[in-house]
């Protein structure tokens, strides 16, 4: 396909309730879609850089630059593209993974309609619905964390995350359990707060059957949290750290991890995140999908990633009421603690205009 346009549109959504990690505190989503626009139609992408750079180095306005002046112009004289073509394409930029995956994304769904072809299919999904765990924030006391945790595992979520970092982490993870039982599945996530130093502190975590803890040290530490590994009993599981098939098959390899979350913004996009997939399943390394409080439209496509056969742990992909009044695409809701994976074809979901525009901010189209 030809692209004879791209609309990037920048939306504020909201949220229900301030979203807090060690990383950044989120009263509303900042967020860049993507509008692909070619001969036979159009295709959605969505970013997953948050607006602050703070859970990695891309960030909200930084994506839209670097598409802008970059990465859109690049694609617009390639002539003719497939999706497959992008990364190769744009490889000459360096990082920019976000707002690379984006732009992949619109691609691959311009091209899954003009095919008719679900992303699913085009993925070798296997599954029709996926189990969904839900990412807890950090509270302002413990009894209203367990207020919040009682309240999700009521909705049914078959997994609880629990955002922890020093000075919130064993009291919290502790009363959980104390609270909740024994069955409950229970995991935490650091973003990296932590250093090595710090290995005795989350020793404390042991007791308490977590699933994993998730990126305790830098993204750039593959070393510590090798040794790390060494002194916890709990499995580490990585998510910053995890930005390429490549990387994945070097964390494996160091024993810096047992588990992989994999996000396809993080790792430039889904063809990727099926490579990242892939690699870790010929390691045995079990994966799940990961979430940056996307809306319907990176939710679908998340779905559908979620749905590969190595995706053996609940994910982050919750329901669209945990996040937003207002969904831009139809809502996702849990049933019986699962999502349904999008069947239609391309992502499956199309952005509903009035909605877009209730909540876009500007919108600006470069062809
Ligand atoms: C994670 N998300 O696994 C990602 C990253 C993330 C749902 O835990 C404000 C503060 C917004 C921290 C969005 C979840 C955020 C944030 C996404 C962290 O690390
Ligand atoms: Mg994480």
């Amino acid at each position: 396909m030809r692209l004879e346009g791209v609309e990037l549109i920048r939306l504020r959504l909201p949220l229900l309730s301030p979203f807090r990690a060690s990383v950044l505190t989120m009263e509303a989503r900042d967020l860049l879609l993507l509008r692909v626009i070619t001969r036979d139609g159009e295709g959605w992408g969505e970013c997953g850089a948050l607006p602050d750079p703070v859970y990695s180095e891309e960030y909200v306005e930084g994506a839209a630059h670097v598409l802008r002046t970059f990465l859109v112009p690049t694609l617009m004289q390639a002539g003719e593209i497939t999706a497959d073509a992008v990364a190769p394409l744009l490889a000459r930029f360096k990082g920019h993974r976000m707002a690379k995956a984006a732009l992949e994304m619109a691609v691959l769904d311009a091209e899954l309609r003009a095919r008719q072809m679900s992303l699913a299919a085009a993925l070798g999904s296997t599954r029709d619905t996926v189990p969904c765990g839900v990412s807890v924030g950090m509270a302002d006391s413990i009894p209203q964390l367990l207020d919040v945790v009682a309240g999700y595992l009521d909705q049914g979520y078959v997994r609880i995350k629990l955002k922890i970092e020093p000075g919130w982490d064993v009291e919290p993870v502790r009363a959980v359990r104390e609270c909740f039982g024994d069955d409950v599945l229970l995991q935490v996530d650091a973003n990296g707060a932590y250093t090595p130093a710090d290995a005795r502190l989350l020793a404390r975590l042991d007791p308490f059957d977590l699933l994993l803890i998730e990126q305790p040290l830098d993204e750039d530490d593959l070393l510590g949290h090798a040794e790390l590994a060494r002194q916890l009993r709990t499995p580490i599981c990585l998510d910053e750290s995890i930005t390429s098939a490549r990387i994945a098959a070097d964390a494996i390899s160091l024993r810096a991890c047992r588990i992989v979350n994999i996000k396809a913004s993080r790792v430039g996009g889904y063809l990727e995140a099926r490579r990242v997939h892939d690699v870790c399943r010929a390691h045995g390394v079990p994966v799940w999908c990961g979430d940056m409080i996307e809306s319907g439209v990176g939710r679908a496509a998340d779905l559908a990633l979620a749905a590969l056969p190595g995706f053996t742990l609940p994910g982050d992909t919750s329901a669209s009421d945990r996040y937003f009044r207002t969904e831009i695409t139809e809502p996702f809701l849990l049933v019986d603690g699962h999502l349904p994976v999008p069947t239609g074809p391309e992502i499956g979901v199309t952005p509903i205009p009035e909605r877009v525009a209730e909540l876009t901010v500007n919108r600006e189209l470069i062809d």
